[in-house]
């Protein structure tokens, strides 16, 4: 079969054939008779990568010819995942594949389950610059990402037998990685520490000097767009020291001592932070984020260079979205650039700068406000901080001819929070420094007017603020997730899937089929065989057999207090001990119920582990900080394990309540939930889920939504209709009088909510082992309880009972699941990054001959 491929290369399978065959002899100088299926991924991706260059080629080529105005994407994180499903689907060409690879005897499916996941991501901010990629490229605009290349990605995460979260390292790039190019020619230096004088001659330039410069080497990452030769670029920066190591110290003899600064050089790429929404002010973590900026910005201004404009065009042909506060670095530092280097006024500096930035808020929970202590700044960054004073200088002085007189004001809106140490607030700057401010949904974008930023829209006045919903690609979270759905709808609407991906309003067209019996049968019969493609994963990685007649319920996301995966794993005890009480007649009418919870905790010591980075003594009560955080959602983790070992074994209540935890969160396992779930929970207390994403992809899949009043689950509630979600908990403005409540006027929890104590009291009791072990989770709940859980427990078990109610009527059901799906075209990522692209970079699309 081999030979005979070799030969013929009349069609296009014989043609890929050809192409694999000689990845295997060339590039990966292997024996075609005794590949495996590693290989065989390793030259399927080759070969599908070859088809992808050329497209990349001449898309950067007309970008350069024609030099439209472009934009930049700059995020700390990119959760890409798998890419050789969805390259082979974004070019058109995975039957092709499919039937090449199956004529050299292997299966598409097991060389796609070769590749390891890039995680180069948290969570949902990581995932979300994924799908705009994947939609910019798609929409044919010239965006591209920048981003950091860290050697690790996020941990792997193990769980216990005593349900201890483990973690491990994620040397994702150990088998080679075929989507990246090295581009060892596209290099720039980048400057730590030293010291700056100012000129003093007039001009407000400075002279930055000394210290230790590191070299920042481009890796790029092909992104193509779905049915169009646009292929954008991702560019990832690595850390290499300046040069190899010191020759002094290694002819004295100092071998550690001529590899420490290469050591230190390599250790700012080396790992990605794990902790979202918890904000440590490491060292290291600041270098990674300047490191990152001062390269994206050096190469950015190349590019624009090469155009030949006036440097004041600049933001005529760039425009750049800062991913939250992680990239604001990038303002002081094009205000250095053009101020030391370009030699321009401030005026014109800053005026280039506001014309330029535009800046995403992701949170407004305080813990994840970025805030740099002033020492540390100092002394990594000298020059900078210097123009950040001078920002703040004329700022407060703008403020107070607004606001004659109002100190208060001042000290609110100040860069610097004064404090031991001082602290620069980033978000204050990214927004005083950006020409618009963007929240990711409707409830989150009034949330940062009215509160974090409430000073500044009366300032700078409101049209400077705006909203862009969220959106997801419905290239990865409908047709490569769940091919049989997607095929199933482009027969229905009698349009080929390369139209309905890219115009999802038109799902629309399903609503009809909703009275169509033979309609709703295939549908719930797709939703069926996701469930046991679910269970044959489980299964086989992890030798669990699972009940797929049950309703699939399923919370997955990272762990945090906020997102409340305590309230749901307390749902379910109670739940069980109602079960255990029934009669054998009164347990007859239950429905069975299958309980999925998978995500990370952000780990207590972990970086310290993986790199060994100079640290610069920090005040005492930052180091306390990283002590103490993580715990509570750990502990959370345990239970969750400990109630599954009781639970599942129990034989009162096994058929009907099973639970399980899957260790490792990932996009790729994702892509297997999702399409299994009949219902997922979306439970943050109200207001502190910005947006949420994966409730648009359980969603997309036909799944319905039980979740509180918050984030984009109120867009969702808007588009498929209140009857369609399950809806609890208190709203947004009685947070606030709640928290009050529960500080100054507290009720014990036994008169406010009797059933949750009674969870909590078995819990204690050691229903579950381990009892000590809760005490401090249960305590949160009991006294203080910060997110709610006691204020919204009775309403979620309501809520929880209503959904087993609207599961017996499966009819009812499965038109409520084609409505949900029917109505989720507004989120598309296509939909948003077109927003940005008209509302904000004013950038146009670019056909790609
Ligand atoms: C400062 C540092 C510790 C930090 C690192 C990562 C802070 C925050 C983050 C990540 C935040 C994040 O993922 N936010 C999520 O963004 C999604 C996309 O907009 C939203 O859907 C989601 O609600 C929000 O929590």
């Amino acid at each position: 079969v081999w030979k005979e491929c070799m030969r013929d290369v009349d069609t296009e399978v014989s043609s890929i054939t050809k192409s694999f065959v000689n990845h295997v002899q060339t590039s990966l100088a292997r024996q075609p008779y005794n590949l495996d299926n590693l290989g065989a991924y390793q030259a399927a991706a080759l070969s599908v990568r070859d088809n992808l260059l050329v497209n990349w080629n001449e898309t950067a080529l007309q970008y350069t010819r024609k030099a439209p105005k472009r934009a930049y994407y700059l995020s700390l994180e990119f959760l890409m995942g798998r890419t050789l499903d969805n390259a082979l689907l974004n070019l058109g060409l995975k039957d092709q594949y499919s039937q090449g690879v199956k004529k050299l005897g292997f299966s598409m499916e097991d060389i796609l389950d070769q590749e390891r996941d890039a995680a180069l991501g948290n969570g949902g901010l990581g995932r979300l610059a994924a799908c705009y990629l994947d939609s910019s490229a798609s929409q044919e605009l010239p965006v591209w990402g920048y981003g950091l290349r860290y050697k690790y990605g996020i941990f792997q995460q193990l769980i216990s037998p005593a349900g201890e979260q483990l973690e491990a390292p994620d040397p994702w790039l150990d088998n080679q990685n075929p989507w990246e190019l090295p581009r060892l020619d596209v290099a720039y230096e980048v400057r730590f520490y030293g010291h700056a004088d100012r000129l003093n001659d007039g001009t407000p330039r400075a002279v930055w000097a000394g210290g230790q410069e590191v070299l920042a080497v481009a890796y790029d990452v092909m992104i193509p767009g779905c049915y169009t030769k646009t292929t954008n670029n991702l560019r990832l920066w690595e850390s290499k020291p300046k040069r190899g190591f010191d020759l002094n110290s290694f002819n004295a003899g100092n071998y550690e001592g001529a590899v420490e600064s290469s050591n230190s050089a390599a250790a700012i790429t080396s790992v990605l932070y794990p902790n979202d929404h918890t904000s440590f002010g490491k060292e290291l973590r600041l270098k990674q984020q300047y490191f990152w900026t001062a390269a994206s910005l050096a190469d950015i201004l190349r590019r624009f260079k090469n155009i030949g404009k006036p440097i004041t065009e600049f933001p005529d042909y760039v425009a750049i979205q800062l991913n939250d506060t992680h990239p604001t670095l990038a303002i002081p530092e094009l205000m250095r650039i053009l101020i030391d280097e370009e030699d321009q006024p401030w005026a014109t500096a800053w005026q280039i700068v506001t014309n330029t930035f535009f800046y995403t808020n992701h949170t407004v929970l305080p813990e994840a406000l970025e805030k740099w202590p002033v020492p540390l700044l100092e002394h990594l960054l000298p020059r900078h901080l210097q123009i950040i004073y001078d920002i703040n200088l004329l700022f407060l002085q703008s403020v107070e001819k607004k606001f004659p007189g109002d100190r208060d004001r001042l000290a609110r809106m100040s860069l610097i929070e004064e404090g031991f140490p001082k602290q620069v607030r980033m978000a204050y700057l990214a927004c005083i420094g950006s020409r618009k401010v963007n929240g990711v949904a409707e409830l989150h974008s009034d949330l940062v007017k009215t509160t974090i930023l409430k000073d500044f829209v009366e300032f700078e006045g409101i049209s400077k603020f705006g909203n862009v919903t969220n959106g997801i690609t419905p290239r990865r979270w409908l047709d490569q997730c769940n091919p049989e759905l997607s095929a199933l709808i482009s027969t229905t609407l009698k349009v080929d899937k390369a139209v309905w991906l890219k115009e999802l309003t038109r799902l629309e067209e399903l609503l009809p089929k909703t009275e169509d019996e033979a309609f709703r049968k295939e549908w719930a019969a797709i939703k069926q065989r996701n469930k046991e493609r679910l269970a044959h994963h489980v299964q086989t990685t992890l030798g669990l057999t699972i009940n797929t007649k049950a309703m699939f319920d399923v919370q997955i996301k990272r762990l945090h207090e906020y997102k409340r995966q305590t309230l749901n794993i307390l749902g379910v005890i109670h739940r069980y001990l109602t079960l255990k009480n029934m009669t054998a007649e009164e347990k007859k009418k239950v429905n069975p119920r299958v309980v999925f919870f998978a995500g990370k905790a952000a780990p207590a010591y972990y970086i310290a582990k993986l790199v060994s980075a100079p640290s610069l003594p920090l005040p005492l009560p930052l180091y306390f900080i990283a002590w103490l955080t993580p715990f509570g959602t750990h502990q959370t983790i345990r239970l969750i394990v400990n109630v599954a070992r009781i639970i599942n074994e129990d034989p009162d209540t096994k058929d009907l309540l099973s639970l399980y935890f899957l260790p490792d969160y990932s996009v790729s396992l994702a892509e297997v939930l999702i399409p299994a779930s009949d219902i997922s929970q979306h439970i943050s207390t109200a207001g502190t889920e910005a947006s949420g994403t994966s409730n648009m992809k359980f969603c997309l899949n036909g799944g319905l939504l039980l979740g509180t009043v918050d984030g984009a689950n109120i867009e969702i509630a808007e588009e498929v209709g209140e009857s369609n979600v399950f809806f609890f908990g208190h709203l947004t403005p009685a947070v606030e009088d709640l928290r009050y409540q529960h500080t100054y006027h507290p009720i014990p929890i036994e008169e406010k909510c009797p059933a949750l104590a009674n969870v909590l009291n078995q819990v204690s009791a050691g229903l579950f082992g381990d009892a000590d072990v809760y005490e401090p989770l249960l305590n949160t709940i009991r006294q203080g309880d910060h997110y709610l859980l006691s204020d919204d427990f009775d309403s979620y078990i309501a809520a929880l009972a209503m959904v087993d109610e609207a599961y017996l009527d499966q009819t009812e059901w499965v038109k409520k699941s084609i409505r949900t799906t029917a109505k989720m075209g507004k989120f598309s990522s296509d939909r948003a990054i077109n927003e940005y692209a008209e509302s904000y970079w004013n950038i146009e699309a670019q056909r790609i001959a």
